[in-house]
């Protein structure tokens, strides 16, 4: 039988969550996208894997504490993230989905700069039972202590393990931007079609929306560059606010944004 395609989506925090207020969940947005992602599982896509991030959740705990070095802080971080990631589940189970939450403090740890471990088997699992295994980006303990661990890098971490595989980030904006998007004649200034991680020199990242503790669009490339491997059929950054878009990518249906290449 051939290996099926799996789709990895991140959830951006700034998708699920109103960043600019505190632990504010975006709802009509979050119960929106859990019926996209109900359609497109029932019409094309049963092996989906979930990630989303932090938003006003997890980088308000983590910036209220400074660092996320204490034992409080440890334990208020996940608290938050996982009340975070039952909304996103309940919301799937809403719509039929069926969904399931994966703490990702529990299955990762990273014993260098270089070496996240993940033990991923109850994922494979998952994903073979047409389950939907949904992280989220967390603390984890590390070889240096506690760490935050962004859904961008589980993301393509998970991309090494689940091949092949299509890499969906749905962002709040619609790619990345060569010129700033919102600024006097540049108003219309159109994401990039296509970004090549070899050449991250060319674009201009000050503006690409605010840097949070995970460190934003940039870090999200760079991951790339660490995790590349021939089985990723596509990756794609796109605009999860905008109605319709994550149905279509995943099921591979022709979408707006930004596709990431080495
Ligand atoms: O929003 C960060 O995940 P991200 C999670 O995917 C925390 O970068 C705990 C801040």
């Amino acid at each position: 039988m051939a290996i099926q395609l799996t789709n990895i989506l991140k959830l951006g925090g700034s998708v699920i969550t109103n960043k600019q207020e505190h632990y504010s969940v975006r709802y009509s947005d979050v119960y929106r996208i859990a019926l996209e992602i109900s359609l497109a599982y029932n019409k094309c896509s049963k092996r989906v894997v979930l990630v989303h991030g932090g938003g006003s959740f997890g980088h308000h705990t983590v910036a209220t504490y400074g660092d996320v070095k204490s034992s409080e802080a440890v334990s208020q971080v996940v608290y938050f993230m996982r009340e975070l990631n039952m909304i996103i589940v309940d919301a799937l189970h809403a719509y039929g989905v069926p969904a399931i939450p994966i703490d990702t403090h529990a299955i990762f740890y990273r014993t260098s700069e270089n070496d996240l471990q993940c033990f991923c088997k109850p994922l494979e699992e998952a994903i073979e039972k047409s389950v939907i295994p949904v992280l989220y980006g967390d603390i984890i303990f590390s070889y240096r202590g506690p760490e935050v661990l962004s859904g961008d890098e589980i993301a393509w971490k998970l991309s090494t393990l689940f091949k092949p595989c299509r890499l969906l980030f749905a962002s709040d904006v619609d790619g990345v931007y060569e010129k700033p998007p919102t600024e006097g004649i540049e108003r219309k200034a159109k994401p990039l079609d296509i970004v090549r991680l070899s050449n991250l020199e060319a674009v201009e990242f000050s503006f690409q929306g605010r840097a949070d503790v995970t460190g934003g669009m940039k870090a999200k490339l760079l991951h790339g560059l660490r995790y590349w491997h021939s089985g990723i059929a596509e990756v794609l950054i796109f605009n999860g606010l905008k109605k319709g878009l994550i149905y279509k990518a995943l099921c591979g249906k022709p979408t707006p944004g930004t596709r990431v290449t080495l």
